[in-house]
């Protein structure tokens, strides 16, 4: 089972094998954590994103699916970037934030990595509240087949802080 632990921090400072980033369709950048570790990690990982969508992603990473880069400058290995789905409060996109977190789990995998961060997917800029979105990412990282040992949440605020530590 994975082990999972919640710190309150920033994600770009973590020496973890794989960090995962809240980014969009473009992989090109963008405000909140993908801006932070665009900004920390230099111009490499923004290189690999370009050449990401010049081959297998020429019409975006589909919301819901997640695909690596190496990290830059930042502390850890690799970036595992995926995109969260916007909140609608008319549709139930619960099953793509899930996938967000199974998908970046199993690209870790795929790199062998054994601790990964996440920062609380779509709880920014895309809007979806703290408390929901917390409960689908412990349960969802909870509930994965995968050979990672450690899962940091990293929480960037102590209302999210909270908003996890409930499911600990
Ligand atoms: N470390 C950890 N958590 C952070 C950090 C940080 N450095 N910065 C913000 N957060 P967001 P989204 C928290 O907006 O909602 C971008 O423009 C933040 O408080 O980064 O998935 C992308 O390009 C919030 O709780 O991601 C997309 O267009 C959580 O991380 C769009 O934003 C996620 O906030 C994605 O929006």
């Amino acid at each position: 089972m994975v082990r999972i632990e919640f710190v309150r921090g920033d994600i770009t400072e973590q020496a973890v094998d794989a960090v995962v980033n809240a980014a969009n369709s473009s992989l090109l950048g963008g405000g909140g954590v993908d801006g932070a570790i665009h900004r920390k990690g230099g111009p490499e990982i923004l290189s690999e994103c370009r050449d990401l969508r010049a081959s297998r992603y020429g019409k975006g990473l589909p919301t819901g699916q997640a695909v690596a880069t190496t990290a830059g400058r930042l502390p850890a290995r690799w970036v595992v970037h995926t995109v969260g789905p916007v909140w609608s409060a008319t549709e139930d996109r619960s099953e793509l934030l899930a996938s967000c977190y199974r998908e970046s789990l199993r690209v870790a995998d795929e790199l062998g990595a054994r601790t990964v961060a996440f920062p609380a997917i779509s709880t920014g800029i895309y809007g979806w509240p703290i408390e929901d979105g917390a409960r689908i990412a412990v349960e969802t990282v909870r509930a994965a087949d995968t050979a990672v040992e450690t899962v940091r949440f990293v929480l960037f605020d102590e209302r999210a802080y909270a908003a996890f530590a409930e499911h600990a």
